[in-house]
């Protein structure tokens, strides 16, 4: 692929503005599209609408080189990279709609010899049903054998929400085509920018790796969750078992918590599910056991409230995972809404260091507050752990020994040496276990 192509980007969020910048910062000339005014406007003005390390300054850079531009519609280029969201409906099964969307829009500008390329995270066949549905808006684009003239390859994004801009460099890219000749094509262009490998596979291939990559995640979180259950009902602390099992060579067991968020390892793996129910038994439990974490934290906090009149709840972290400002499917958040309706009497301090004020969802509640951590730990009867922050890890354990720790992150837990625990920690950690 020559530096002369020109590149259209569909949706300007989490991953397609970090592509569209990278492929800007190395010479290609990119324009991104989306539906959100806001989005258009930000990144016309070289800014970010989102908060994500070191996009910032690519995007503000190539803007300004004018390597990248962004408007509402779809102009004509060489290459068109879809990067809508893939949400799933009630069911469970892919809402294609935004995909579909996207392909309408490209349709109207094609006129034979580009390439496609999908990256949204999609159930097998979504890259050939692309393909399909062009035919069917222009049946001027297929050759009178039937053959698209336009070439279609499914590229999934894999990188990190925290590490986006480092990760697109440096991770292999699993790249698949409707044919081998569009896997070739696709992977030019992402060699313009990946120090990784780029592992070329047809398209069906390349989809179900993306899903599977998190539903190997789904499926090893689930475990560790499981393990804490189980070790509460044997009274055994799962963060000590954990750490000694994990001493054994090939153990590498991952973190229980509080649930599993964000917008990809809570969805990808129903997508396989959805595919194909009967052989997808463990992926499906997998999902149920991480998807009952939450509720499960909430009953342990209500049994610890309805001892004490009046409880100051400090509930610490609403993001979806540590060090970042994402509350997008977040366990944290729904388990702070459900104890806010369901124990009578407490006030709630909530203390998340990323955000400014409540999300609608919290703000709702006059019993819920958000406030320092000084001054939740100063007040609270129950410390609720919920996210690994790096701003916690800094909380001397001794101030929280006259109160009810519930740890659902193993912070303190794993922060102190097995012997010679202080004694009220010790007593914590037997709530810890219990969670
Ligand atoms: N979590 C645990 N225990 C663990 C690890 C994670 O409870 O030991 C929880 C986190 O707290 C969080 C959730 O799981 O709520 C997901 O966090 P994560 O860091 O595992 O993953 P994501 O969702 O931020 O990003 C994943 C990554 N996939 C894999 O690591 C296989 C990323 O590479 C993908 O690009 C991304 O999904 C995506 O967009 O699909």
């Amino acid at each position: 692929m020559s530096l002369e192509s020109t590149v259209v980007v569909v949706g300007l969020g989490y991953i397609g503005l970090p592509t569209a910048a990278i492929l800007a910062s190395h010479g290609v000339r990119v324009t991104g599209v989306d539906v959100n005014p806001r989005h258009v406007e930000a990144v016309s003005r070289g800014e970010v609408p989102f908060v994500e390390p070191d996009l910032s300054d690519h995007v503000e850079r190539a803007v300004a080189s004018g390597a990248l531009t962004a408007q509402a519609t779809v102009p004509p280029a060489d290459v068109f990279i879809v990067a809508v969201p893939t949400p799933f409906a009630d069911n469970h099964s892919a809402d294609l709609s935004y995909i579909d969307a996207a392909m309408a829009a490209i349709a109207g500008v094609l006129r034979g010899g580009e390439l496609v390329i999908l990256e949204s995270t999609s159930p097998p066949g979504t890259t050939g049903r692309m393909a399909s549905h062009l035919g069917l808006l222009r049946p001027d684009l297929l050759t009178p054998e039937g053959e698209l003239t336009v070439e279609f390859a499914h590229c999934p994004e894999r990188v990190l929400p925290g590490r986006i801009m480092t990760e697109l460099v440096t991770n292999d890219r699993i790249v698949g085509g409707v044919t081998p000749a569009a896997a070739a094509r696709a992977a030019n262009l992402y060699a313009v920018f990946c120090r990784g490998e780029v592992h070329l596979t047809d398209a069906r291939t390349a989809e179900l790796a993306k899903l599977v990559e998190n539903s190997f995640r789904d499926v090893n979180i689930a475990f560790a969750n499981e393990l804490s259950l189980i070790c509460e009902r044997l009274h055994v602390d799962v963060w000590e078992l954990i750490d000694l099992a994990n001493k054994h060579p090939r153990v590498n067991i991952l973190s229980p918590g509080p649930g599993v968020g964000g917008h990809c390892i809570a969805v990808d793996p129903w997508f396989i599910v959805s595919a194909a129910p009967m052989e997808s038994r463990l992926i499906r439990t997998a999902r149920e056991v991480n998807d009952s974490k939450p509720g499960h934290v909430v009953q342990r906090v209500a049994e610890h409230a309805a001892r004490l009149r009046d409880p100051v709840i400090a509930l610490l972290g609403l993001a979806f995972k540590a060090d970042i400002d994402d509350l997008r499917e977040s366990p944290a958040l729904q388990i702070a809404a459900e104890v806010a309706q369901t124990v009578p009497g407490a006030r709630l301090l909530a203390v998340e260091p990323h955000i400014e004020q409540l999300p609608p969802g919290l703000a709702s509640f006059d019993s819920v507050r958000l406030t320092s951590a000084e001054e939740a730990l100063a007040v609270a009867d129950i410390v609720v752990l919920l996210v690994d922050h790096r701003q916690f890890r800094s909380i001397d354990p001794a101030t929280l020994a006259e109160k009810v720790v519930v740890d659902t992150r193993g912070l303190w837990s794993q922060a102190q040496s097995l012997a010679g625990a202080p004694r009220g920690l010790a007593d914590a950690r037997q709530l810890v276990a219990a969670t």
